[in-house]
């Protein structure tokens, strides 16, 4: 690994003389570049929880359109689970624990999981 020492900045004349000092680490070999580990959010399906609930979940934490969500709602109801997305750990955690804690707050057995990888 390099250190690069960068002189100047944009800043304005009140930034200290220190300020516009910055040292960036440069790999030299591309297997520095360590890559997170990445995590499936699971979508599993089940009988009772209602399609619209599942849709409005999809949209709600993960971003999804209303078409989109339907599709991926439609995928597990088909074929019993699918990928919502993939996220680092804490991520896919989080986003996993909202979909669980929607379901229960509305009385639903919807059930996410996350799988690394
Ligand atoms: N199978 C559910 C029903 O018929 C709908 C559903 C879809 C439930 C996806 C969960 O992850 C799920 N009401």
């Amino acid at each position: 690994m390099k250190a690069i020492i960068l002189v100047g900045s944009a800043e304005n004349e009140q930034s200290k003389p220190n300020d516009d000092i910055t040292a960036v680490l440069v790999p030299e070999h591309k297997e520095e570049i360590e890559k997170p580990p990445m995590y499936k959010v699971l979508l599993l399906n089940d009988d009772y929880t209602p399609m619209e609930f599942v849709v409005a979940v999809l949209q709600a934490v993960f971003a999804f359109s209303p078409e989109k969500a339907f599709d991926l709602m439609l995928t597990v109801h088909n074929k019993g689970v699918g990928v919502a997305g993939v996220f680092i750990h804490e991520i896919a955690e989080t986003k996993a624990n909202q979909v669980l804690r929607l379901a229960q707050e509305h009385g639903h057995p919807l059930m996410c999981t996350i799988e690394k990888e």
